[in-house]
């Protein structure tokens, strides 16, 4: 595998030793590691994929959060809890990698509230009853298995370290959700065409997860040559469907898809195209919640500058800096 890039700055083209070197390091299937050299453009599409993942897992918590207060039971409420939780801690290994490569998790967090960067399409559809939390787990968390799991194989160490735990933690979060429509499919009536309508909702959306089709996807060829991502976006739309056409089977549902059929030839499943306009309006903004989910994810941040001022001048007085950011406030017994 060659890399195609070979522009290292505004100015000057790149040290053919450290270039040459930094391709026999992609050639060996080995890692770039944040101290080693890379290419600005290298650079910058691991921001922009990194940063874009960490930012889905953060907004990824607000429609199943939506639910907690609503679980059916405590123990729904606890599991959905942990999950929530648990992107939580996905979104800050994410971030933890993305400020490997020199952007701090505040000028990321500008970047997503400004606009300046994506997060996933997925998010921008609302949760109507509680059988999207389990969708969400059995075909958003598939979805996401799927993508993520050759991703730990991804040509940036600190990047593939974290897609090892974050996997982990995605496949048990698939099961619940299974394991949840599956109790919900062995339930009344209502609850069994609950479980159906949602399925029907996410299907498609969930489709859209992996991406356009690789020949209107602009940055797949140069993310391959560079070993950041390992499959094309229809390799692993193609791994999704035919994951999960059994699983469908065993849960009893239907997929909303009249062209889903196994094709015996290729040994894989045919499939209908999503609607592709649609991811594009989502993407650039016009889907069903995008601005309710910003909305909502600036306020937190508003809510939560307390914190970071907090945490901020805990850790200066610790190092024995003043802190230049908050004033001295009296609490008595904080010496202690
Ligand atoms: N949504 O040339 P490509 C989760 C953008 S899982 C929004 O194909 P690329 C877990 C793309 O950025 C979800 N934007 O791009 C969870 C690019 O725009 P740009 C997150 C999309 O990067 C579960 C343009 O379209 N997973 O959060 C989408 O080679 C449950 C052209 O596309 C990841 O981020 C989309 N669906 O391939 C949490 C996985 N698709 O930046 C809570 C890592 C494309 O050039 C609850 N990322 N775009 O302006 C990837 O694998 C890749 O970045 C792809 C896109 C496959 C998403």
């Amino acid at each position: 595998m060659t890399a195609v890039d070979t522009d290292a700055g505004p100015d000057t083209g790149p040290d053919p030793a450290l270039l040459a070197q930094f391709e026999r390091v992609l050639a060996r299937s080995d890692r770039i590691e944040p101290r080693d050299w890379m290419p600005e453009r290298y650079r910058a599409t691991l921001v922009r994929q990194v940063a874009q993942h960490a930012h889905s897992e953060i907004i990824g918590m607000q429609p199943e959060g939506s639910w907690l207060t609503r679980a059916p039971s405590l123990r729904r409420k606890a599991i959905l809890l942990a999950k929530v939780q648990d992107e939580a801690g996905h979104g800050l290994y994410l971030y933890s990698a993305c400020e490997t490569l020199g952007v701090s998790r505040e000028e990321l967090t500008l970047r997503l509230l400004e606009g300046r960067q994506k997060y996933s399409s997925i998010f921008n559809y609302p949760t109507l009853s509680y059988a999207d939390v389990g969708t969400i787990g059995w075909l958003v968390d598939g979805a996401a298995i799927c993508n993520q799991v050759p991703l730990c194989r991804t040509s940036y160490g600190p990047y593939g370290r974290a897609m090892v735990r974050i996997c982990k933690e995605e496949s048990f979060h698939q099961r619940q959700g299974f394991e949840l429509l599956m109790t919900m499919r062995s339930g009344t009536e209502a609850q069994r065409a609950m479980v159906q309508e949602s399925v029907d909702r996410f299907w498609w959306p969930s489709l859209m997860m992996f991406g356009p089709p690789d020949a209107e996807s602009p940055n797949t060829a140069q993310s391959m040559a560079w070993g950041i991502k390992r499959n094309t976006n229809d390799e692993l739309r193609q791994r999704f469907v035919d994951m999960t056409v059994p699983q469908a089977q065993a849960l009893g549902v239907t997929l909303p898809d009249p062209d889903l059929r196994w094709n015996e030839e290729r040994g894989h499943h045919d499939f209908g195209q999503p609607d592709w306009e649609e991811l594009a309006q989502v993407v650039r903004g016009n889907g069903p919640c995008n601005a309710q989910r910003l909305a909502h994810r600036q306020r937190a941040h508003d809510d939560g500058a307390w914190v970071r001022e907090a945490a901020t001048a805990f850790a200066a007085r610790r190092s024995g800096e003043p802190s230049l950011s908050v004033e001295p406030v009296e609490t008595p017994g904080a010496d202690r």
